[in-house]
């Protein structure tokens, strides 16, 4: 593997607060591989690829993706030569009980007590995520996140790993970005199980946060002595204009997507403009008496930000068809800014400031709860024509992407943010769910037809000397 040192000769000017969680991200799925090995029972992606192989960029599935439960002990071994100080793994639930109840699987714990022991080993913090899009199907079968007993199956395994791994583990997440299942498996048709029905979409976000309160509560009953917490996207909302009807459609959108979390999490309370709109239409989820105690009792200690993309919105041009089905799309119109900076490979808007504005309403709004940013990256398309002689990615337009958000990262906490890290998606490339392999984001670039050899990429050394001197 060739490996061409970069050397950044700039003084530094933007300096992070000292112990700053440098490292990246990744879930189990997207990258174990062995999926039917080990004793791993099956998920909704496994079972989903069996199913419709052509929902699946180039028909590739989740069977192999990046190996890692083959090649962890490398894997990490480059994550600290990159200069880790942390990293975001996830558990995958049905690794550790293959029916989502019931015997645990030895070999799935033995698993993650070696991945733990071994970055643990290479001064890499493990954070460990119980919950990345990985139902597994057993518990699909029984309606999934729509089923109340889901619940309490998802809190005995978050149980499991507390006891097993929490004398190591001090930085635990519930979930990621939990309104992704709501999205894609219950609204706009991206996950399994592909359903279009917005009360089920209610009623799986409800239990999702209820799992959550509930993971804490146990967490927190189980004397662990570390932090708890989730990931959510927060994608601020921009109005198209001050315009009053674009301004209030950007709040309905926001209370939509992101305080719909973001609030009960934090707060412990579900915010007003959405509770009024679903007793409006009649969307109210089914809940039990305790519920709100649970809920208001077992806030998070911190919050995992991922940060994309923005979302901007206006007023609705047209008011839907009196019979359509109910979407929140019923409130505003999605709203494409002229000459806004676009990642075409994603077909997502590249917004720096983003980041910034997203901090700053922590800060303001959510009592400054302490917060790190848990995924922010690049996904790009055929990185191998950037492939140079010496056998290196080179990828300026990450190393800028990533600086670029930085930057307003510094601005933040110049302003008092609460923010504590910055991890990278992700840190090889990595299996995409309905993507898969199509766009990759990570420091080091995977050859799927070269045995998933690894090589560094530019943005990788980059990363490495802005880790090595605390900014850049
Ligand atoms: C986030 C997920 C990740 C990752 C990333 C990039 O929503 O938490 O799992 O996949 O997005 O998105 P994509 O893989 O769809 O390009």
């Amino acid at each position: 593997m060739q490996r061409t040192e970069v050397t950044t000769k700039e003084t530094i000017k933007y300096r992070f607060p000292q112990d700053f969680w440098w490292g990246s991200a990744a879930s189990a799925t997207q990258t174990e591989g062995a999926a039917n090995e080990g004793g791993k029972g099956k998920n909704i992606w496994d079972y989903w690829y069996e199913q419709e192989p052509n929902r699946f960029f180039n028909g590739v599935g989740p069977e192999k993706t990046s190996r890692f439960y083959e090649t962890y002990q490398e894997d990490i071994r480059l994550m600290k030569e990159l200069g880790h100080n942390s990293f975001r793994m996830s558990i995958s639930w049905s690794r550790m009980f293959p029916e989502g109840k019931g015997a645990l699987n030895q070999e799935g714990a033995d698993f993650y007590n070696k991945v733990i022991d071994e970055m643990i080993a290479a001064g890499i913090e493990p954070f460990v995520n119980l919950y990345h899009f990985d139902m597994p199907l057993a518990m699909q079968e029984i309606g999934g996140w729509e089923n109340r007993e889901v619940v309490d199956h998802f809190v005995s395994y978050a149980e499991t790993c507390f006891r097993l791994f929490g004398d190591r583990v001090k930085k635990w997440f519930t979930h990621n970005e939990p309104i992704v299942p709501v999205e894609g498996g219950y609204l706009y048709n991206f996950h399994y199980p592909e359903i279009v029905d917005f009360r089920k979409a209610v009623q799986v976000a409800y239990h999702e946060l209820l799992s959550n309160a509930k993971a804490i509560e146990a967490y927190r009953k189980l004397g662990g002595d570390g932090q708890i917490g989730i990931v959510l996207n927060l994608t601020p909302s921009y109005p198209r204009s001050q315009h009053p009807q674009d301004v209030k459609a950007s709040e309905i959108a926001d209370a939509f997507f992101n305080k719909s979390f973001l609030d009960p999490a934090v707060k412990g309370e579900f915010p007003p403009l959405l509770v009024d709109i679903l007793r409006e239409y009649d969307y109210l989820p089914k809940m039990e008496q305790g519920d709100v105690e649970t809920i208001k009792n077992n806030t998070v200690d911190l919050i995992g930000v991922n940060y994309y993309q923005p979302r901007r919105v206006k007023a609705k041009e047209y008011l839907p068809h009196p019979d359509a089905p109910f979407m929140p799309e019923r409130f505003f119109d999605n709203y494409e800014m002229p000459g806004r900076k676009m990642n075409r490979h994603r077909g997502w808007e590249i917004y720096e400031k983003g980041i910034y504005d997203i901090l700053i309403n922590l800060k303001d709004n959510y009592d400054n709860i302490e917060c790190f940013i848990s995924e922010n990256g690049m996904g790009v398309e055929g990185e191998e024509k950037f492939r140079d002689e010496n056998g290196m990615i080179q990828d300026d337009y990450r190393i800028e992407f990533i600086r670029e958000h930085l930057k307003w990262m510094h601005k933040a906490i110049q302003e008092g943010s609460n923010v504590k890290g910055y991890h990278l998606w992700t840190f090889m490339d990595n299996w995409s769910w309905t993507n898969a392999y199509k766009n990759r984001y990570g420091f080091v670039s995977v050859n799927l037809d070269q045995n998933a050899e690894r090589t560094i990429k530019k943005s990788g050394y980059w990363f490495k000397s802005v880790t090595e001197n605390n900014g850049f």
